[in-house]
C-alpha cells in the first residue's frame, strides 16, 4: 500500500495543488493536520481534502477556527484565523470540527498513528532536537510501528527499536529555510519514506495575502521557507 504523508497545508491552494499533482495516484493521502490558518484560500483547500478523500487529523488552527479560541496564537496568526473564520461557511466549519484527534491506519500488521503535535497534545511541538526517550516514548504510548506528526513544519524521520517517528514538513509553510512544498511517499509495509519537495507560485499566493489585507509577514516567510 503506497500512502503519501501531508501536512500543514495551511489554506495554501497553490501549494497544495502541485502537491496532489505530484503524488499521482496512491492508495490514500493522510494529513496531520493545520488544512487552514495563515494562508488565503481555506475554502478551496477543504474542497481538494474532500475530492482528494484526504484522511486528516485536526490541528490546533483548525481548532481554533472552530472553536475562534486563539489564545495560544501570535497576532498574524490569530488574525488570519479569524479572517478564516470569515471566509468559511457553515459546511466547512462542520468539516474542520468533525475532524478526529488521532487517526490509525492498518495496514496488513504494520500500525500508522497520525497526530498532529504529539499523541499527548495538538499543542506540542516535536521537533529534531526532541529528546529520543521522549521520541521512544510516544511510540511506545500508541503502540505503532510508525508514528507520523505534523506541527513544526519541518520534516523529521527518526528511526528507534520501538519504532519510526515521521514528520513529512509542511505543504503550505515551510519552515526549514526550503521554500518548496514538502510532503512525504510512504510504504508502510517496507518502511520506505522519502521526502518531496515541489515549487510552486509563491507570488501568486502572496499577492492574494497582500489582497485579502493579511499581515505581510505571512507573504515573506513563503519565500524565505520559515
Ligand atoms: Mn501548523
Amino acid at each position: 500500500m503506497e500512502l503519501a504523508l501531508i501536512s500543514d497545508v495551511h489554506g495554501n491552494l497553490l501549494a497544495l495543488e502541485r502537491v496532489l499533482e505530484d503524488i499521482g495516484d496512491v492508495d490514500l493521502i493522510l494529513s496531520a493536520g493545520d488544512i487552514v490558518g495563515y494562508n488565503p484560500y481555506p475554502s478551496e483547500v477543504i474542497k481538494l481534502f474532500r475530492e482528494h478523500n484526504v484522511r486528516s487529523v485536526i490541528g490546533n488552527h483548525d481548532r481554533a477556527v472552530v472553536t475562534g479560541d486563539v489564545s495560544w496564537f501570535n497576532p498574524f496568526a490569530a488574525e488570519a484565523v479569524e479572517w478564516t473564520q470569515n471566509q468559511l461557511n457553515k459546511k466547512e466549519i462542520e468539516y474542520l470540527s468533525g475532524l478526529e484527534d488521532r487517526l490509525t491506519i492498518d495496514v496488513g500488521d504494520v500500525r500508522v498513528t497520525v497526530t498532529h503535535g504529539s499523541p499527548r497534545s495538538v499543542e506540542e511541538y516535536v521537533c529534531p532536537t526532541t529528546i529520543d526517550i521522549k521520541l521512544r516514548g510516544m511510540i511506545s504510548e500508541v503502540e505503532s510501528k510508525y508514528l507520523v506528526l505534523g506541527h513544526t513544519h519541518l520534516p523529521m524521520r527518526k528511526e528507534f527499536k520501538e519504532g519510526v517517528v515521521l514528520n513529512p514538513g509542511s505543504v503550505g509553510q515551510p519552515r526549514d529555510q526550503d521554500e518548496r512544498a514538502a510532503y512525504c511517499k510512504f510504504n508502510p509495509t517496507t518502511g520506505e519514506c522519502k521526502l518531496h519537495r515541489i515549487e510552486y507560485d509563491i507570488d501568486r499566493v502572496a499577492e492574494k495575502i497582500r489582497k485579502e489585507g493579511l499581515a505581510e509577514k505571512l507573504a515573506r516567510r513563503l519565500y524565505q521557507g520559515r
